[in-house]
């Protein structure tokens, strides 16, 4: 009777443990399985947990980057007006619960933000020509004013980034500017950026390095601030073919004044309708472009996004630009 109840009490015990070590089976096995799924599913979809739904950062039945072949008509006209006038303009492209995170976090890095305050000519391009005089477009430097939050001072979560991280939108750009292949900038400061021009600031008229720039209107000044451009004035790099024409809007719109050049009437220049919200995508190598003054009563500041890409994959911004507009180079 003894043995039989010692036996009794020994199988509780042993079933007691074997529960014991099942239950710690079974938390490792979980844990290990969530590690894996974790792993395998969640590292493999930038920019992780913190993604929204498109349809939450952008106007999708208007613009639905979620259905390719409903872009058809947006893309065709898009492509019709960058052509002839250089710019193509998508409003109310960004919705406005994602133009106010931005504004925010934009509002919170602004006193932060490298500024540039210098000198270029329309060209961008460095030094003086000799045989031209200084009041020549190629040799007359104008001043340009205006801060830039870098893409990695913008947090994982701001929905530019997650805009500019998206295949999607990026392919959008691709059919848009009517490329082969369309990559983000491999440049971890200038990649993705917002431009801030404060009360006095402004960028003078000049051609980008750039064939394309793609550009979203995040705020607004009370005035001024405006966006404005030309028809593309040239094709390629050059400088001769269209140094009568960029002086013809120089000496009509700004400050500063181009002598001794042919006579030449000022080319048609335009301001797209620029509201929070809106997408443009400009041939900027080839449009003369500038933004006017914002006057100095204003209160607000304009903030303008530059989402940056190249048809190479792996660019970079160079080290010298990177310096001038935010104060620091890359490691790379
Ligand atoms: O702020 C803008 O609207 C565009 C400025 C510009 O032309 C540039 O950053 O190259
Ligand atoms: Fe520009």
């Amino acid at each position: 009777m003894r043995d039989h109840e010692s036996d009794f009490k020994h199988l509780v015990h042993l079933g007691a443990k074997l529960k014991k070590y099942a239950k710690r089976i079974i938390i490792i096995y979980s844990l290990t399985l969530n590690v894996i799924f974790e792993k395998i599913f969640l590292t493999k979809q930038p920019p992780s947990r913190m993604t929204r739904p498109l349809s939450r950062i952008v106007d999708t039945t208007r613009y639905p980057l979620d259905h390719p072949p409903g872009l058809f008509p947006v893309i065709s006209a898009a492509r019709a007006s960058l052509e002839s006038t250089g710019c193509a303009s998508f409003p109310g492209f960004f919705a406005p619960a994602a133009i106010a995170e931005a504004v925010r976090e934009t509002d919170a890095a602004s006193s932060a933000a490298h500024v540039t305050d210098s000198t270029h000519n329309a060209f961008q391009l460095p030094g003086k020509v000799a045989t031209h005089p200084p009041s020549h477009p190629r040799n007359l430097e104008m001043r340009t004013r205006v801060a830039s939050m870098a893409y990695d001072e913008m947090s994982p979560s701001n929905p530019l980034r997650q805009l500019y991280c998206d295949a999607r939108f990026v392919d959008f750009v691709r059919r848009v500017t009517s490329q082969k292949a369309m990559h983000r900038l491999a440049d971890p400061i200038g990649a993705c950026t917002v431009n801030i021009f404060k009360p006095g600031w402004y960028h003078a008229w000049h051609f980008d390095e750039a064939e394309f720039t793609t550009t979203l209107c995040l705020q607004q000044s009370e005035e001024g601030g405006e966006f404005e451009f030309t028809k593309p004035l040239r094709s390629d790099q050059s400088v001769d073919g269209c140094s009568d024409a960029v002086a013809a809007v120089i000496d009509a719109r700004s400050e500063y004044r181009c002598e001794g050049l042919r006579d030449c009437d000022v080319p048609e220049i335009t301001s797209a309708p620029f509201e929070p919200g809106t997408l443009q995508i400009f041939a900027g190598r080839y449009s003369l472009h500038h933004v006017k003054k914002i006057p100095e009563r204003c209160a607000r500041s304009r903030y303008v996004a530059v989402l940056c890409f190249s048809t190479e994959p792996g660019v970079s911004t160079p080290g010298d630009v990177q310096e001038m507009f935010w104060g620091r180079r890359s490691k790379m």
